[in-house]
């Protein structure tokens, strides 16, 4: 039986969707977070980074969201939601499934930790911290998303998913930095991302995993 760490309102959440949509058995076992956000020390008892999701199955205990989803998909996953292995689409379905974490998470990270620094400090140094944060988000970060969510909206555009005509596990990956930079940011006015959004959402699967994963505040 496949076993997934699972931390409330995090990108673990796509690991279930993605076994819920393939219909595979598994075990979730919670964490909550800490109230500082970060993951509960039980996490580095499965695995030494504490971070979710963890899988394990056998004797295997596997880190990081991509690794995972490509395990689970070539293990159990009978072709079903990769396009066909080197064609057009299968790069471009590799392409966004390295993306979604190489890329597109840590300029949104940068942004949330930007945000949060004032928040840390003494009351006094507050509004000068505010100022500063406010001019690097201004000159490093925004620019940076500017273009990350123009990207996705082109990607989407064609047929409405990531990696070719058909949903596939890309736009499972997909699914925590769209999420995160709509709640986050805003993405403005670009057409094909909120619908995106409301197609996933409205998936049985999806709404399934956000049952068996408990709270989840991009859904
Ligand atoms: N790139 C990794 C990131 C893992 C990660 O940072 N997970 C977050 C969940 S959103 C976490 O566990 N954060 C809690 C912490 O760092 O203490 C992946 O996709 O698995």
């Amino acid at each position: 039986m496949l076993t997934i760490h699972h931390l409330e309102n995090s990108r673990s959440q796509r690991v279930l969707w993605l076994l819920e949509e393939l219909g595979l058995p598994y075990e979730v076992k919670r964490y909550e977070r800490r109230p500082d956000l970060t993951a509960p020390p039980e996490l580095r008892a499965v695995h030494p980074l504490g971070t979710s999701p963890v899988l394990e199955e056998g004797g295997l205990v596997l880190a990081e969201t991509g690794a995972i989803v490509t395990y689970i998909l070539q293990t159990h996953g009978r072709g079903r939601l990769v396009p066909a292995d080197g064609s057009p689409d299968g790069w471009r379905y590799q392409h966004f499934l390295h993306y979604a974490e190489g890329s597109a998470m840590p300029p949104l990270f940068l942004k949330l930790v930007l945000s949060r620094i004032p928040e840390g400090a003494p009351v006094l140094v507050r509004p000068v911290l505010r100022a500063a944060m406010a001019a690097v988000d201004q000159r490093l970060t925004k620019p940076r998303l500017e273009r990350h969510f123009d990207y996705w909206d082109a990607s989407l555009a064609e047929s409405g998913w990531f990696a070719g005509p058909e949903f596939t596990a890309a736009d499972i990956m997909m699914s925590f930095p769209v999420e995160a930079a709509v709640s986050r940011v805003g993405v403005g006015l670009r057409a094909h991302i909120p619908d995106f959004l409301a197609r996933i959402h409205a998936r049985p699967a999806y709404r399934r995993a956000v049952e068996r994963g408990g709270p989840y505040a991009y859904a």
